[in-house]
């Protein structure tokens, strides 16, 4: 029956956030363009290469133009980039252990492609990747997904011009932007990006636009070249979309899908940020993937201290487009509500506050980075993670989401 469910949504009702309503359906009916930024952390951030040069500078740029939250996290486990996905499509988490994209595709959702059809959205996911990877196509199909451009819609061209994942994103939004253009509006459109993928390796010289890292691992220093070519195609991917004119009309928002560089080489992260070593507080902070909104004719940016997370997108992407969360199932909050629970907790139960940073069973204090002297001070915040981890899990494993009424 469906009292297990009654649980997980008097847990989400109080955990509700209303939207500010200066920003509550600002962008009705505008179109909603969401960029998976494989692989982004956020300590490249405003970072120089050892030329001079940023590594991401049009992400820097569209960051300094757009909402901008510093503190923001990613809440994926082994799902990578699928869990990411989910996030922003359910605002729940993935599992503790596998991919929900694979082992739950058939469950009962509540899925952003499916409630913004309500509204005559129609949704779209471009990505030059075989379309089962992940168990995508069966996710898609099961979330009201309308179109999956996968790698059967793109021409893959000069194989010098692929990485060992595929086509490049240059090439990659150049062929998306016609397909994009053809779509009935309003939409809602993921792009799914890749050339930033483990092991970072580029195809050839001409593609490494700045020099490498220079630590003892080799997969960080290849990490700023492949970041740095998947930072150029979105410089070109934003270009295109205000010669289109679709600019002004667009919600763009770009999110860093999950950590590059694992905890295999925190020795030679540790060198590349002048630290002795990476502790448990260090490796939490690092998992600050960017995240950034511009909205349709903003010209300034604004940086939101607020500290947030992949379940989150969801209801603030909803509120701007007027849509009522209130009564929706979901873990995250609007970042723009002024109730935002100011918060992040990671899918291994890590917990970020502005006082306070749980992790590996250690109580840090936030903002120094020392462990805490009122190290009691994180029990509730672990005990909370915990429940809200376990309420996920439960939901997803019983599919609880069909017991649910008035959607
Ligand atoms: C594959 C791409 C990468 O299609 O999304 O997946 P990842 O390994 O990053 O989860
Ligand atoms: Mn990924």
């Amino acid at each position: 029956d469906g009292s297990e469910l009654d649980e997980v949504e008097n847990f989400t009702r109080q955990n509700y956030a209303a939207p500010d309503p200066e920003m509550f359906g600002k962008y009705k009916g505008k179109n909603v363009v969401v960029v998976s930024f494989e692989s982004a952390q956020n300590f490249t951030h405003n970072m120089k290469a050892s030329n001079g040069e940023y590594i991401t500078p049009n992400l820097n740029k569209l960051i300094e133009e757009s909402h901008y939250w510093p503190n923001y996290y990613h809440t994926t486990g082994q799902g990578k980039t699928s869990d990411a996905e989910f996030a922003l499509d359910n605002s729940l988490y993935g599992l503790s252990r596998g991919g929900v994209y694979f082992t739950n595709a058939d469950n009962e959702y509540n899925a952003l492609p499916e409630v913004i059809k309500d509204d005559n959205y129609y949704s779209a996911v471009f990505h030059a990747n075989n379309k089962s990877f992940w168990n995508r196509d069966q996710m898609y199909q099961n979330i009201g997904v309308d179109k999956f451009f996968d790698e059967a819609s793109y021409d893959l061209g000069n194989p010098e011009d692929m990485t060992e994942w595929g086509l490049l994103d240059d090439e990659f939004f150049r062929q998306s932007v016609p397909m994009l253009e053809e779509l009935p509006e309003p939409f809602y459109a993921k792009f799914i990006t890749l050339t930033n993928h483990f092991p970072y390796t580029m195809p050839s010289e001409k593609h490494e636009l700045v020099p490498k890292f220079e630590t003892n691992s080799t997969t960080l220093n290849n990490f700023p070249q492949a970041l740095a070519y998947q930072d150029y195609a979105l410089g070109l991917f934003i270009d295109d979309l205000k010669a289109n004119g679709m600019w002004d009309d667009t919600i763009f928002v770009v999110y860093g899908d999950h950590y590059g560089i694992s905890t295999n080489h925190n020795a030679a992260m540790a060198d590349l940020l002048g630290k002795d070593e990476l502790t448990p507080y260090d490796v939490a902070k690092l998992q600050a993937v960017p995240f950034a909104i511009h909205l349709p004719g903003q010209d300034k940016g604004e940086v939101h201290e607020t500290i947030g997370s992949h379940v989150d997108m969801n209801p603030t992407i909803q509120h701007l487009l007027g849509i009522d969360t209130s009564e929706q199932v979901g873990f995250g909050n609007d970042l723009f509500s002024k109730e935002h629970y100011d918060r992040a907790i990671f899918r291994d139960g890590t917990v970020v506050t502005q006082d306070h940073l749980f992790t590996q069973s250690m109580c840090y204090d936030a903002k120094t980075g020392e462990v805490a002297e009122d190290g009691a001070a994180c029990t509730p915040l672990e005990e909370e993670a915990n429940k809200i981890l376990e309420m996920n899990d439960q939901l997803i494993y019983s599919d609880l989401l069909r017991f649910k009424q008035d959607q």
